[in-house]
């Protein structure tokens, strides 16, 4: 000001005044990205493909011990992933090169256990060599996932091994071609084959695998990969599978997210000292390996879009898994769903209601960071408030009042992540009024995208109000997008109860019991259906206004909730197992096992097993026994548990009975208490 106001007094007039107005860019506001984590940001989207031994065999996690002759797709297209995965939008895919199994699916040097010793090409086939290739034809970025913990190695454990896992990634970055990200899974140690030795080995994480010496090889490579997991990261897991980041989103944590305290990591915590963006993993399906057993468990496109919005609208990446099936191909139900996906975000987001737009700040840091800087295109320039000032607003007078649902804000991060909490508003004949938003408005970072109730405004205003330092925005944009009509969610209680809820509370709900398609002219859904029986629901939801249907819910239900009768433990809520809600958890602290007797004896040919689905869950059942009638049926392992707790589903030989015992014989990290959220036998 002081300088400013010389300028005035010295009288040499307009030109100069405005020359004098310019200002330094904001200092930055520690810690920033560096340039390389800056791009990784501008991704956004990129997929996962998971696809080997696992697949061959119906496993999530293989043991180590299942022969290499198993992996013997039929058909395998590497180029039709590729162009699903381009048609999808994403930037670049991710191959599990090796996971837990050990089980390499390039020709290594290091181990017998890989695709040389397997039918595919007679021995001949290297999968990540064809994938990197289909990635360059089609202008695709390529990254490794290359699990640390293996369940094979003989020598897993000792120092030897972390040599050969050297030399894997040594073998890696120098084959293929330019690396965009190096995954590094968290899962380490445990039971294994390990050459034979069936045992249980543990390794501090920490120290064993030197990720430092990886990330060192990796980088002189690859200076542009970005590094998940381990002790040396450049990007950080998002705290869970299911996709989605919170809606405060700092790219800011600690140094060690990877094998650390992951209870901060879907929110990030800006009193950290590292750049670390979030990245939301999640599969396709309920599996991060193809099961034919969840061909009907696809994602459905409503979830999907939702979960970009709770990813990349909250200041995250979204890594999406496609689980290659056994031919080698990813299912048609897949591809057309990402595809889908992909044309409903472009088709939300399409036209930008504040190109246009007439953009007032509240005050500006100079005339090179004026408010017009956040319509104008272009990435690098930016609105920006004075030293001091960490609030403010910038207000949209758009050409005419327009129906508007989305607001994007992006704020300029190769100086840091700033804002802490905002507001938006909205103004139609002169009144304004606040817009609420589905999520809380909190951090904004590389990107934020605010859903709400489509409003009709001529004018928009976001209220900055907190932030770590001056403001600097680099992007605003508006949009109207289309009503999307989810597929409804349908619900058996322990009075066997059928609901049935549409996620649009406009929308009227059809449907049948007879394995049908309703269509408008089925049972119109008014209320709780009673079905005591085995059969099939389905129903579909219809919004008159706009003339649309949802895709249709199908649910196979078995024998009824009233059937079944816990007889031990004693507790006050055993409806807590059968009431079709995986949030209400029967908790055992003591005998981690459950006796359930059925009304009469039935074929019984298999169980399924819901862990406790809420935030903080008591433990999930890692290793289990069933027993019916006093006689031991199935015995096993639910592989990836603690990471992916969706509902496990075990099939046997069937067998007649009337009292069935599940047993958990190991429970994840040794908790002391187990939770059950709900328990159901399948019947012949
Ligand atoms: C997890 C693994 O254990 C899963 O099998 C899967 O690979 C997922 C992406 O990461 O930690």
């Amino acid at each position: 000001m002081k300088h400013l106001n010389s300028c005035i007094l010295s009288g040499i007039g307009l030109l100069t005044l405005f020359a004098c107005e310019e200002a330094a860019p904001p200092a930055p506001v520690l810690p920033i990205p560096t340039p390389e984590q800056v791009e990784w940001h501008k991704l956004e989207t990129y997929a996962f493909v998971h696809f080997g031994l696992n697949t061959f065999n119906d496993l999530e996690w293989g043991y180590g011990n299942t022969p290499a002759s198993t992996f013997n797709p039929t058909d395998l297209d590497c180029d039709q992933w590729a162009r699903t995965i381009k048609a999808a939008g994403l930037k670049g895919v991710i191959l599990t090169t090796k996971h837990h199994d050990g089980f390499c699916l390039w020709p290594t040097a290091t181990t017998e256990y890989s695709i040389k010793n397997s039918p595919y090409k007679n021995g001949k086939g290297d999968m990540v060599r064809e994938l990197s290739d289909a990635c360059k034809k089609y202008g695709l970025k390529f990254g490794v996932y290359l699990s640390p913990w293996d369940r094979n190695s003989d020598n897993y454990g000792t120092p030897g091994y972390v040599e050969k896992y050297h030399a894997q990634i040594h073998e890696l970055i120098s084959n293929y071609g330019p690396l965009f990200e190096f995954w590094f899974d968290g899962a380490n140690g445990g039971d294994g084959w390990y050459g034979g030795a069936n045992e249980k080995r543990a390794i501090e994480a920490k120290t064993y695998y030197n990720y430092e010496r990886a990330r060192d090889s990796i980088k002189a490579k690859h200076p542009g990969a970005m590094i998940f997991g381990g002790t040396v990261p450049d990007i950080r897991w998002i705290g869970n599978e299911d996709g989605w980041a919170g809606a405060t989103q700092w790219s800011i944590y600690d140094s060690e997210p990877a094998i650390g305290d992951y209870r901060n990591s879907v929110y990030g915590d800006e009193t950290q000292k590292y750049w670390l963006g979030g990245e939301c993993d999640v599969s396709m399906r309920p599996g991060w390996f193809y099961h034919p057993s969840e061909d009907h468990q696809v994602k459905s496109l409503a979830k999907l879009v939702d979960l970009y919005y709770r990813s990349v609208g909250h200041n995250a990446n979204f890594l999406l898994n496609f689980p290659v099936a056994l031919n080698g191909k990813i299912a048609p139900l897949d591809s057309t769903r990402a595809v889908e996906w992909y044309q409903t975000i472009q088709n939300d987001l399409k036209t930008n209601l504040l190109k246009g737009a007439y953009v007032e700040a509240s005050s500006r840091r100079g005339r090179t960071f004026s408010a017009a800087n956040v319509t104008d295109g272009d990435w690098d320039s930016y609105w920006a408030t004075k030293d001091g000032e960490t609030s403010g607003s910038l207000t949209f007078t758009l050409p005419t009042a327009t129906e508007v649902n989305r607001l994007l804000l992006q704020e300029y991060i190769p100086l840091g992540q700033r804002v802490r909490r905002f507001d938006v508003e909205y103004e139609l004949d002169g009144k304004w009024q606040p817009i609420e938003s589905v999520d809380s408005t909190t951090t904004i970072g590389y990107k934020r995208i605010v859903r709400f109730q489509t409003v009709k405004a001529k004018k928009l205003r976001v209220n900055f109000r907190d932030a770590r330092g001056p403001l600097c925005i680099n992007n605003a944009e508006a949009y109207l997008a289309p009503v999307l009509m989810t597929e409804p969610i349908i619900v058996r209680n322990e009075k066997n109860e059928v609901t049935i809820q549409a996620g649009d509370s406009n929308a009227e709900v059809y449907y049948t019991l007879d394995g049908t398609e309703p269509t408008r002219s089925s049972s119109r859904y008014e209320g709780a259906i009673d079905f005591p029986r085995k059969g099939t629901i389905k129903a579909i939801a219809y919004d008159a206004t706009f003339d649309k249907y949802s895709p249709v819910t199908t649910i196979d239900l078995d024998i009824p909730p009233t059937a079944y009768q816990l007889t031990a433990p004693a507790t006050d809520n055993p409806e807590v197992l059968f009431d079709g809600d995986g949030f209400s958890v029967l908790k055992l602290p003591k005998r981690h096992e459950i006796t359930v007797t059925l009304d009469k004896p039935y074929t019984l040919s298999g169980f399924r097993y819901t862990p406790d689905q809420r935030r903080y869950p008591s433990g999930h059942i890692s290793n289990y026994q069933l027993w019916i009638d006093g006689r031991m049926v199935a015995s096993g392992e639910f592989s990836n548990i603690k990471a992916n707790p969706i509902e496990q589903t075990v099939r046997f030989q069937p067998v007649q009975g009337k009292t069935i015992r599940l047993v958990a014989t190991r429970v994840v990290d040794d908790q002391k208490e187990v939770g059950i959220g709900e328990f159901s036998v399948i019947t012949e």
